[in-house]
This record gives C-alpha cells, sequence and structure tokens, in this order.
C-alpha cells in the first residue's frame, strides 16, 4: 500500500494548494480531535485550555502541520524522515501511536471540507495513503 511516483506528485499538487491554510487546518482539525475523540485530551492536560481554538490548540496545529510539511518534503523516505518526531513521541512525549491515524482522519476531513473541489477520490487516495504512511513512519521508534 506504498505511495505510487503518482500518489507522491498528488500529495504535493494537494500541499502545493492547501498549505497556505496549514494553521487553520491543524487548529481545526486538532480541536475536532479533542472533541470527538476524548481520550486524546490525556496528552494535554497541561494546557491551560483545551477548547477549539484555544492558543494552546493553535499553536500546537501549527507544530503538527510544520511536521506534515517536513513529512512531505521527506515523501521519499518518511521512514528516515520523521524518525526524530517518531523518537519524540514514543520516548519523551509518550503518545499511543493508534492517535497518529485518529488525528491524520482529522486533518482528511478538514482538508475535505476547506478544498471540495480539490478533494476528488484521486486525491483523497493519494492523501490518505500519505497519512497512512506519515503514522507508520512516527509509530517506527515503538518497537
Ligand atoms: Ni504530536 C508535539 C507533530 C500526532 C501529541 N507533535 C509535536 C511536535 C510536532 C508534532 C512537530 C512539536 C515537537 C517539538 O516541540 O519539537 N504530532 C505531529 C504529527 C502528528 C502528531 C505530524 C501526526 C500527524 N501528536 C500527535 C498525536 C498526539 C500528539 C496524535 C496525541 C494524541 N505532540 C503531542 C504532544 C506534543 C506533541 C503531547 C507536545 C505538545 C506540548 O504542548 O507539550
Amino acid at each position: 500500500m506504498s505511495l505510487t511516483d503518482k500518489d507522491k506528485a498528488t500529495v504535493k499538487a494537494v500541499w502545493a494548494k492547501i498549505s497556505k491554510s496549514a494553521d487553520a487546518i491543524g487548529a481545526d482539525a486538532l480541536s475536532r480531535m479533542l472533541v470527538v475523540y476524548p481520550q486524546t485530551k490525556t496528552y494535554f492536560s497541561h494546557w491551560p485550555d483545551l477548547g477549539p481554538n484555544s492558543a494552546s490548540v493553535k499553536n500546537h496545529g501549527k507544530n503538527v502541520m510544520a511536521g506534515v510539511a517536513l513529512a512531505v518534503s521527506k515523501i521519499d523516505d518518511l521512514t528516515a524522515g520523521l524518525l526524530e518526531l517518531s523518537e519524540q513521541h514514543a520516548f519523551q512525549l509518550r503518545v499511543d501511536p493508534a492517535n497518529f491515524k485518529i488525528l491524520s482522519h482529522c486533518i482528511l476531513v478538514v482538508i475535505a471540507g476547506l478544498f471540495p473541489k480539490d478533494f476528488t477520490p484521486e486525491a483523497h487516495v493519494a492523501v490518505d495513503k500519505f497519512f497512512c504512511g506519515v503514522s507508520l513512519a512516527l509509530s517506527e521508534r515503538y518497537r
């Protein structure tokens, strides 16, 4: 289920289109994750406010999307490209890797909602595969 060259080109084209909205996408996706999957809130109990579009959510949404930007730039070798982030999530943050799929899903939903015309079935497949690859790469250090 790896990304074909065509998938990679599609992901890059989608990213070129949406990256200017990355901060808004990150904030909305994270807000949704915390509301729809409240078990994810445990990781952020040190934040003063976990509400939708709180300052902490906005700031972390930006960080997450910087990670996504990094992943797009390392799309040919996600495992190596995201190794440091994987290390951090595994050993410092101790995030259950099941949550990577949950956040990926929320990001996908937000992209689909904000860019309905660009989110063709072909784009959907490519972006979904990409986030599967990102989740797998982020899980690398847990082995
Ligand atoms: Ni995640 C910090 C990227 C999923 C919990 N995370 C980061 C940082 C980046 C990042 C970048 C900042 C690191 C730094 O400060 O150097 N995280 C990503 C990406 C994904 C992801 C690309 C998946 C697409 N992280 C998740 C998930 C959870 C999560 C699913 C928990 C549910 N991340 C955290 C926590 C921090 C974090 C917790 C520290 C934030 C803080 O404010 O303390």
